[in-house]
């Protein structure tokens, strides 16, 4: 009788197409099905997790078994995410700090580091908005700064978002050629059938990852997650000192007597575009269905 030898590894999944998973484990790149056990278990495999598989000699590999999820996102479907690098142009489009906020609390919810690469400078200077970040304490880069980038990137799964043409595509080129994305409005629009697939990989960068997803837009993010109301203020990290010193435990910081928060904002130690943006999601958190928000 013929024996299928099999040999059993753990490793990445980089891409998934047409029920295919890309696995690379052990310096090599398996392609994979998914187990049928795992689709009992009704567990999509995504791009960027950890498996275990087994390959083998006579027949097709398998995913057996996907170790547990640091994070995922629906859209872009991808798991394990370090990084989210959220790109804001000076102009055209104009920057919307609503918008850039929102990310910013969905990442912190899921334990994404986020970060703010700003484009543009040379059309109209960003010092504001950098400024606001890095003040509300997070990385923030300059697109010319794209050896700092790199640098930053090391080691780590990072996705990129951001409003279409902030030039998203124009900065993943000049972190790797190899990338050779379309770029400008043109393309773009060219580009948007064939990335209706909402086809995800995982593209190497020195010891890195770049969730290379140049079909999605910050709307598809925002559409799909939400960051329940009582969970919101400890996602804006610069909020962190002064919470828990409200005058009441129950404190929205919106309005509230003695809300340390607001004390903040007032004493010039929290920006007020954040502090705005805050208020707005706050409003939106409170539409969360009751039975929803804790
Ligand atoms: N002046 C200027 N134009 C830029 C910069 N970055 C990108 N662009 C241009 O902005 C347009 C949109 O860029 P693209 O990379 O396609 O944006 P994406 O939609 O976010 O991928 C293109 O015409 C780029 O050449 C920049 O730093 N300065
Ligand atoms: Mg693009
Ligand atoms: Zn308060």
């Amino acid at each position: 009788m013929l024996s299928d030898l099999t040999e059993k590894f753990t490793g990445r999944i980089i891409k998934g197409i047409g029920g295919f998973y890309y696995v690379e484990a052990a310096g090599s790149l398996y392609e994979c099905k998914a187990k049928g056990i795992l689709r009992k278990k009704r567990i999509t495999p995504l791009v960027g997790d950890f498996v275990t598989i087994s390959v083998k000699e006579q027949s097709e590999n398998t995913i057996d078994d996907i170790l547990e999820r640091k994070n995922s996102l629906v859209r872009p479907p991808l798991a394990n995410i370090d990084v989210l690098a959220i790109v804001v142009s000076t102009c055209s489009p104009m920057p919307n700090f609503l918008v850039i906020d929102k990310l910013i609390s969905i990442a912190e919810n899921k334990g994404i580091e986020p970060i703010i690469i700003v484009t543009k400078n040379d059309l109209v200077c960003g010092e504001d908005i950098q400024k606001i970040y890095s003040d509300s304490g997070f990385n923030v880069f300059s697109n010319d700064e794209v050896d700092k980038i790199k640098e930053f990137f090391n080691g780590k799964v990072v996705a990129f978002t951001g409003n279409s043409g902030v030039g998203k595509s124009t900065l993943l080129n000049k972190i790797d050629s190899r990338l050779g994305l379309s770029t400008g409005e043109i393309s773009e629009k060219l580009g948007r059938g064939r990335h209706t697939t909402r086809h995800v990989e995982l593209f190497k960068i020195g010891d890195g990852y770049i969730a290379d997803t140049p079909g999605f837009s910050s709307v598809d993010m925002e559409r799909c997650e939400q960051v329940f109301k009582a969970d919101l203020a400890y996602c804006f990290r610069e909020f962190k000192p002064f919470l828990g010193k409200c005058r009441f435990t129950s404190c929205a910081h919106i309005n509230d007597l003695g809300c340390a928060v607001t004390q903040a904002l007032n004493d010039g130690k929290i920006a007020k575009s954040r502090y705005n943006s805050y208020t707005s999601l706050y409003e939106d958190a409170k539409k969360i269905k009751e039975w929803e928000n804790k």
